[in-house]
């Protein structure tokens, strides 16, 4: 069983790991090529004239130094700008940044990105341009026809060039992939990233809430999507009874080209990309040319240029709106951060939180351990092993501490006891500190008395048996030397007793 199972994981890693290595080597060999001939973008977006190099506009859109204003905010205006040229490669991917503003808490009635294999109207049916089409158009679609309050909305809808739009249902029923995206009136422009490569559509939306390049999420990812080859590259837009302005900054263009298609290409890269940047210098030489001829041939229209440069400065509210702005996007970088850091927190609380199910699991080892003593600290110590420790070590200290006490309690009760026994064996009530040998020897000396009491009572009779008995009173027959005797004997005992306890006093006065 551990052999196939160790089988299992090694195959698993293997395939893994290559297929890790074939997918950095395809995302690392993808070769990406700007098409200037397909995009547009300020400064000098039109020039003089009005055209837009490679492109062609119509309708109601109108063409500046800054951007391309699709559908001006006009009640039922159209217009479009189509590439001039056919597509020479297969997979691309669009930055499309563009602006829909307008006064009205509701706009219409939407901007639309197409590729399809022929140009459209201008002023056609669907957003500005023609009805059943072929190919794919990406809807920004403001207004909510059907009233299920889900506009504004991005979807994606495919047309083999046979389907008429579903206006009314606003292309629910069609609709390949959507996301619902507020695009109207945003501090920054928003921003659509829409790749194909390889069969596979993706569409990254950047809400336009801040400047960053960081801010895009993923709205839409459809796979097998088949579109026509060559096609051309649109953008429209169309009001109706209310109306937005519908701007597009910057139309840029990158082909896709996956690794080894790109091979024959490559020694050429470096003569092609000296030839387009020469292309390039020439072009702007060549405008520079034109400003300066159209100048001098309208020196009276030298005032418009004033008026351009009016546009380097802005105004008291532009500057307050701007630093606005500025404010608001670092209070969205700092909430940002913060969701960070909870997200953080949260999956910390969720890590201790399974910790203590696991405890809570093994309980019965648990109450066990406790028992026979430290050994719960092994479930715990996860937690807070430095705690724990301290909590352990505490109790220790505790503990020996209390056995101290004890003992010493022991000893001063077994003290008391052997007061308490002595003092009751004692013939007096005085309470003083007094060791057995002191009471014994009292003891003693009153028996010695008595002793010697009953030997003198003794001789005494002893005496008086010897026939003499009726010489002498019963009271004086005791001679004076035998009763000096005694009176010395009792005296030398009193003084040793006196002088005995002295000593003893001394000493417990020490030992106290
Ligand atoms: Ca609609
Ligand atoms: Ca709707």
């Amino acid at each position: 069983m551990g052999k196939m199972n160790m089988a299992a994981e090694v195959r698993w890693l293997t395939l893994f790991i290559a297929f890790t290595f074939i997918s950095t080597l395809n995302a690392n060999n993808v070769h990406r090529k700007f098409e200037y001939k397909y995009s547009f973008k300020p400064p000098y977006l039109a020039q003089k004239d009005g055209t837009v190099p490679f492109w062609e506009y119509g309708g109601n859109a109108i063409a500046s130094s800054e951007n391309v204003r699709v559908a001006p905010s006009l009640r039922s205006q159209k217009g479009a700008i189509w590439t001039k040229q056919p597509l020479n490669f297969d997979w691309w991917e669009i930055d499309l940044v563009f602006r829909v503003t307008g006064r009205g808490r509701i706009g219409a009635d939407g901007l639309a990105f197409w590729y399809t294999a022929a140009k459209g109207a201008y002023d056609g049916t669907v957003f500005g341009s023609s009805d059943m089409w072929n190919g794919l158009g990406i809807f920004f679609d403001s207004f909510d026809n059907d009233n299920k309050h889900n506009n504004p909305y991005i979807m994606a809808v495919l047309n083999d060039g046979t389907k008429v739009f579903d206006h009314t249902n606003d292309g629910t029923t069609q609709l390949l992939a959507g996301c619902l995206r507020d695009f109207r009136n945003k501090p920054f422009p928003t921003r659509a990233r829409i790749e194909y490569y390889q069969n596979t559509l993706t569409l990254l939306f950047h809400n336009g809430m801040t400047n960053s390049d960081r801010d895009y999420e993923m709205c839409f990812r459809a796979e097998n999507v088949i579109l026509p080859k060559n096609g051309y590259f649109g953008v429209s837009a169309a009001t109706g009874g209310l109306a937005d302005d519908h701007d597009v900054l910057h139309f840029l263009t990158t082909s896709l080209h996956p690794p080894g298609q790109m091979a024959i290409d490559q020694h050429t890269n470096a003569d092609e990309q000296a030839r387009i940047s020469q292309e390039y210098q020439d072009y702007q030489k060549k405008l520079d040319q034109q400003k300066e001829d159209y100048k001098k041939e309208h020196p009276e229209q030298s005032h418009l240029d004033k008026e351009e440069l009016d546009d380097w400065y802005e105004s008291d509210n532009q500057r307050e709106l701007r630093q606005i702005f500025s404010g608001q996007m670092q209070i969205f970088d700092v909430l940002r951060n913060l969701n960070q850091k909870l997200d953080e927190v949260v999956g910390r609380q969720e890590r201790t939180l399974s910790l203590i199910s696991q405890v809570q699991v093994g309980g019965v080892q648990v109450s066990g351990g406790q028992q026979s003593g430290g050994q719960p600290v092994q479930l715990i110590d996860t937690i807070r092993r430095q705690e724990v420790d301290a909590v352990l070590s505490n109790q220790n200290i505790i503990l020996n501490t209390a056995r101290e006490i004890k003992t010493f309690i022991g000893d001063v009760n077994s003290k008391a006891e052997t007061i308490l026994h002595n003092q009751a064996r004692a013939p007096t009530a005085q309470v003083q500190p007094m060791g057995y040998d002191y009471q014994s020897l009292i003891s003693e000396m009153r028996d010695t008395l008595n002793q010697v009491k009953r030997d003198i009572a003794q001789s005494y009779t002893k005496l008086s048996g010897d026939g003499q008995t009726g010489n002498c009173p019963t009271i004086n027959c005791l001679s004076t030397t035998v009763f000096l005797l005694l009176l010395v004997v009792q005296m030398i005992i009193m003084i040793g007793y006196n002088i005995y306890r002295d000593n003893k006093g001394a000493q417990a006065k020490k030992f106290y």
